[in-house]
Order: structure tokens, then sequence, then C-alpha cells
């Protein structure tokens, strides 16, 4: 099925941006920006909307006209959990029968992200959105260190109270920083022997899987995540272990 964006008619490839230029607002800015979009591609290209953002900064959003088209059908996804993702009460079931103890998950949000929504939404007893978070689960034993917390500090309580899984959260990414902290955290378990005793997560808005396995992750969550989907995942893992030991 090949499928493109539209506006007013199915198929008609509208498409709005929005984006920053570093010039003040008025005629010439807004004609950069019109042909600028028009350079990625666009047709029928027009400014809709424009307004300074500081002095010699401005802010646009644009519309403009695609042909371009995906394949459907070609599309595959890399989530790190498929398409069965256990409930609350049957990630429960599974750990008492197939794992017979507790589950023990740490997570924070490292280095200096001070963002805790995240991890809160994932973690705490509340949860988000009416999916329950970790802490709610009777089978499992979670610990929410909160934000800005070190790499090293995160790794020895992992340590301390033996932990399955270690759950990291990275919400600011500009300038990569995430990547920077995220690649600190794998070199530092693997300097200290401990990589394969834990199963590592990282999420965050602009985390994806892929990402997160090509860190040296073992998996990754994005936007839209429940602690449904990390707790799948951890089980599940933990189940592999086991069964390989
Ligand atoms: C609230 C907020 C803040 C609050 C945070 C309060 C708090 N206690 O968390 C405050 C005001 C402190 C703040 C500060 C800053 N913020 Co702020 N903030 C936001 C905001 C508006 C909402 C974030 C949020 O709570 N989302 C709701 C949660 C539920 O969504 P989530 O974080 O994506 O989490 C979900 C998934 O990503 C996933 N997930 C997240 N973590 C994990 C972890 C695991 C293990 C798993 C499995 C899943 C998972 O599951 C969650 C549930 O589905 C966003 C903009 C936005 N609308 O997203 C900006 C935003 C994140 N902030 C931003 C910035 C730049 C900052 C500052 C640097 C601003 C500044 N110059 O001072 C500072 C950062 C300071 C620091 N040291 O970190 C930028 C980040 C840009 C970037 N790409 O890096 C954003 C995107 C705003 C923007 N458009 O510019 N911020």
């Amino acid at each position: 099925m090949i499928i493109r964006p539209y506006g007013d008619t199915l198929d008609d490839g509208a498409v709005q941006l929005s984006f920053t230029l570093p010039v003040p607002d008025g005629p010439k800015g807004r004609e950069a920006a019109r042909l600028f979009v028009e350079k990625l591609g666009f047709k029928h290209t027009e400014i809709t909307h424009s307004h300074a953002l500081a002095e010699g900064f401005s802010f646009y959003v644009a519309y403009g006209k695609t042909e371009t088209s995906i394949d459907f059908d070609t599309v595959r996804i890399k989530e790190a959990t498929g398409d069965k993702v256990y409930s609350m009460d049957e990630a429960c079931e599974v750990i008492k029968e197939k794992i017979g103890r507790k589950v023990v998950v740490v997570g924070a949000c490292t280095g200096f992200d001070a963002h805790t929504v995240g991890i809160d939404a994932i973690m705490n007893m509340k949860g988000y959105n009416h999916h329950y978070g970790l802490e709610r689960y009777s089978e499992i034993e979670a610990y929410n260190l909160g934000a800005q917390v070190p790499n090293e500090k995160l790794i020895d309580y992992a340590v301390k109270v033996k932990a399955d899984a270690i759950l990291i959260s990275q919400i600011v990414t500009q300038k990569d920083v995430h990547i920077q902290n995220l690649v600190e955290f794998i070199e530092l378990l693997q300097a200290k022997g401990l990589r394969e005793k834990f199963i590592v997560c990282v999420g965050g808005s602009r985390i994806g899987n892929q990402l997160a396995v090509e860190l040296g992750y073992d998996g990754g969550f994005g936007k839209g995540t429940y602690a449904d989907h990390v707790a799948t995942f951890i089980v599940d893992r933990v189940i592999e272990q086991k069964v390989a030991r």
C-alpha cells in the first residue's frame, strides 16, 4: 500500500513544517524560509506564519506538497517488545510461575538530566495514563533513584540491591549529550566487568530500540511507553537467562 501525507484531500502530499532561522523576522527571512522548504523538494511552498524569537532569530511555519511516498507494506519496526505485552497481573503471574522470586529493578534519570516525569511514569506506583508503574507490581521490587543521578552511583546501587535490570531515562538530547552519557554508562559497566550481570534499558522521548542496541543496551523505549512494555521485556529476558544457565 503506497501512502503519503495529506491535508485537504487524500494523497495530496501536503506537509506542515516548522523551524527557526538565525535571521530577523521580515520579508527576507520569510523568503529565505520558503526557498529552504523548496530546496527540501517541496512544491507549492508557502510560509503561513512567522514571528521574531529574539533579536536576529525568527520562527516559521511552512506548508508544502510532496510527491514522495512510502510503501507501507515494506516498513519493518524494530521495537523492543513484540505484539504480546503482559498486563500487570499477567507479568506478576509469569514471574511467580517461571522465575519464582521477585524481580529487582533500579531506575534513574542520569547525568545532568533533571526530567523525572518519564522515569516516574514507568516506575512510580500511580504510573501513567491508566497504566500502573513498576512499584505497583507485587512481584517487582522497584527502586527509583530520581534525576541527575551519576552513572557510577546508579551502578553501585544496582550492585547493592542485586538488581536484575537497570532502567535509564534520557530526555535532554541537545548536542547529543545523551549519547555521551549513555556510552559512558556502558563503558563503566564493562570496566567493572558487570555488563552481563544486568539487563540494561534506556528510555526517553527521542530514544528508540535501534539506537539503544547500537549503543550496547539490551532495549530502548520511546514515546508512548508504559510500565507494561518494559516489564514484559525484563520478565522475558530474565526467563531467557534462567533457561540459558
Ligand atoms: C516538564 C519539562 C521540564 C521540567 C521537568 C520537571 C521534571 N521534574 O521532570 C523542567 C522545567 C525542570 C525542565 C527543564 C529543562 N528542560 Co524540559 N521539558 C519539559 C517538557 C515540557 C515535558 C517533559 C515531560 O514531562 N514529558 C512527559 C513524559 C511522560 O514523557 P517522556 O519524558 O517522554 O517519557 C515517556 C517516554 O519517553 C518513556 N520514557 C522516558 N524515560 C524512560 C525510561 C525508561 C527506562 C523507559 C522504559 C521509558 C522511558 O516513557 C515515558 C512514558 O511514556 C518537555 C517538552 C515536551 N512536551 O516533551 C521539555 C523538554 C524535554 N525540555 C527541554 C529542555 C531543553 C530543558 C532545559 C535544558 C531547559 C533549560 N534551558 O534550562 C531544562 C533541563 C535541565 C536539566 N538539567 O535537565 C527540551 C529538550 C530538548 C532536547 N531535545 O534536548 C524539551 C523537549 C522542550 C523543548 N522543546 O525544547 N523541563
